[in-house]
């Protein structure tokens, strides 16, 4: 993924259509577009095809299984067009290389999930998180997903992982994160979703992210 905007849009809608329009009205604005189950799930997985057309695609299907079957995972979503998957850590060290090592046999990358931007994060998740992205830095993923709604957590998360591994940070907007606050604190790229797909402009609001990002690098 090359580093422009740094903004990816999070495409949570369920309607092919829709996707198609908005991906054409902010394909200027972002570096990548992650789109998940909801869309995947209502429209087929051709969707994952169809939309590269305009920006490169992350697949957030956190996917969290033992290794033969995170990798026979990956290969059926990179088979499909996406250059990206979202993998969740806690499975452990053995489950993130089988995806690891598929992705860079076929020149893709691989983002783990640390600690989550929702408050039931504060359960389970952030006690591990650091552990995870350790994990993910020994592992030689692309980069890792942390959130943007605790800008504190992503700078301890950047310490721990140094330069080599990116991280792409969801929770702006909607989830009451910052763009240009979790940008200072170290992310590389903010994911955003809402506050683009569900505006009467998604065009536009995108583009007023873009422009908080630039003042703050
Ligand atoms: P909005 O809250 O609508 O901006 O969307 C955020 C997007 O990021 C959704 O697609 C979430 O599934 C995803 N996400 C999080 O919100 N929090 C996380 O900790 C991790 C993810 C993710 O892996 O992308």
């Amino acid at each position: 993924m090359e580093k422009h905007t740094r903004l990816i849009l999070a495409l949570d809608v369920t309607d092919r259509e829709e996707a198609i329009q908005i991906s054409e009205k902010i394909s200027s604005y972002v570096d990548a577009i992650k789109i998940g189950y909801p869309l995947v799930l209502a429209t087929g997985t051709d969707i994952i095809g169809q939309l590269s057309e305009y920006a490169p695609i992350i697949a957030d299907f956190k996917v969290a299984d033992i290794p033969n079957t995170n990798r026979l995972i990956c290969e059926q979503v990179f088979k499909a067009g996406a250059d990206a998957v979202i993998v969740q850590g806690f499975t452990g060290h053995d489950s993130l290389e089988a995806a690891v090592g598929l992705a860079k046999e076929q020149g893709k990358d691989i983002y783990v999930v640390t600690e989550m931007s929702h408050p039931g994060a504060l359960d389970f998740m952030q006690q591990v998180g650091e552990d995870i992205a350790k994990m993910a830095a020994q592992a030689k993923a692309s980069g890792v997903v942390a959130p943007a709604t605790r800008p504190e957590r992503v700078a301890d998360i950047r310490k721990i992982i140094g330069n080599d591994l990116s991280i792409i940070s969801p929770g702006v907007g909607a989830q009451g994160g910052s763009a240009s606050d979790v940008i200072k604190a170290g992310a590389d790229w903010v994911i955003v979703g809402r506050s683009i797909y569900q505006s009467d402009d998604p065009g536009a609001a995108a583009r007023k992210i873009v422009d908080e990002i630039k003042e703050v690098i």
